[in-house]
């Protein structure tokens, strides 16, 4: 078994064991094509994302999208927050695209969502997309070429890295001096290693501890996410803008989007109320900072995510707080508020 590469995926020995005893165990995704290799070259307008705004690993690949200046040159489409019920003859648990399904919890339909524009077939399923390749996955997010009809990759992890190498030849509408290198060369190795510990504690973690069945397993993740929170709580405390120093980078983009979640989210979806990140002052001014980010807000939102993750729980009805000290959101627009906790 190949050695997995634990910044991007957890180890799949004894994983049929270790789900069975009740720990939640994430998959490995098959399709690892890459831009720029020979089938994939850069060009403007020839690439399409496919996610859902509630999945924590899409929500990398839409900030790249928009932080790098390619959201004119690379299109998406957006999943309803919600996968197929059991009733459904395609069966369940599957992404849909159904931009006129009207959740209970807006009661109307969500502007975001889309039907399948770029495959020719207008697929109701991303499982269709993968049947055409002759292979059983099911995931978003997936990068997807509109020449070749085929897909590149749908590991979030690499589609981050691919969109930064060659953002320029994709068409980003941002010069080099205005558009962020998420990936330097000199603090290569770095980013790696605490993309690792974030990737394994914090945002797989936060499934760990709330996917989980097995009280220790739980327990174990619970710890290690609120350890690591400490431990990133504290490396800000030297008055650094982003985790690497001044300039936002991939490690702060992959931390973003479950941080994001936690205090609407995953404080209780994920029974990880251990702490809001409002009581990390360093953590929640890092986090308004990177919602301030000109981008950033466009790249989510907090309705798919509270359908997607509350819409599926042991009773459906979707949690409406925090409201105090204000709404979220708009609290990430208040860096003061970590002041008066
Ligand atoms: N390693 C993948 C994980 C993607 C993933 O797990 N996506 C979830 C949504 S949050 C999914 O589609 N799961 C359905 C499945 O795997 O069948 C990545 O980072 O892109």
């Amino acid at each position: 078994m190949t050695q997995p590469n634990t910044a991007t995926e957890e180890s799949q020995a004894d994983i049929d064991a270790r789900r069975a005893s009740g720990e939640f165990v994430r998959g490995v995704s098959g399709f690892r094509g890459a831009i720029g290799a020979d089938d994939f070259p850069p060009e403007p307008n020839r690439y399409h994302l496919y996610v859902a705004l509630n999945c924590p690993w899409c929500h990398r690949v839409t900030l790249a999208r928009n932080v790098l200046g390619l959201a004119d040159s690379i299109t998406l489409n957006v999943a309803f927050p919600s996968r197929t019920d059991a009733d459904d003859p395609s069966g369940e648990n599957l992404w849909q695209f159904a931009p006129d399904k009207v959740p209970a919890y807006t009661g109307h339909p969500l502007p975001e969502c889309t039907l399948d524009t770029a495959s020719g077939h207008n697929f109701r399923l991303v499982k269709s997309l993968y049947e055409r390749e002759g292979s059983d996955e099911k995931s978003v997010p997936v990068l997807f070429d509109k020449q070749s009809g085929r897909i590149v990759s749908n590991e979030s992890a690499e589609i981050v890295r691919m969109l930064n190498t060659h953002a320029a030849a994709l068409g980003s509408h941002l010069p080099e001096h205005a558009r962020p290198d998420l990936y330097p060369a000199a603090l290569a190795s770095d980013i790696d290693a605490l993309n690792t510990l974030i990737f394994n504690t914090i945002n797989n973690g936060a499934y760990k501890a709330g996917f989980s069945s097995d009280q220790a397993v739980y327990a174990a993740a619970f710890e290690q996410y609120f350890d690591t929170l400490n431990t990133l709580e504290n490396r800000l405390s030297d008055g650094r803008a982003f985790l690497m120093g001044d300039a936002f980078t991939e490690v702060d983009l992959r931390l973003y989007p479950t941080l994001y979640r936690h205090d609407p989210i995953y404080y209780v979806r994920m029974k990880l109320n251990g702490a809001r990140v409002l009581d990390y002052p360093n953590l929640w001014r890092w986090l308004c900072r990177v919602y301030a980010i000109p981008g950033v807000p466009e790249s989510n939102s907090l309705d798919h995510c509270k359908i997607g993750y509350f819409g599926r729980s042991w009773n459906g009805t979707i949690a409406l707080g925090p409201i105090l000290p204000m709404g979220y959101p708009e609290a990430y627009q208040h860096p003061a508020l970590a002041d008066d906790v």
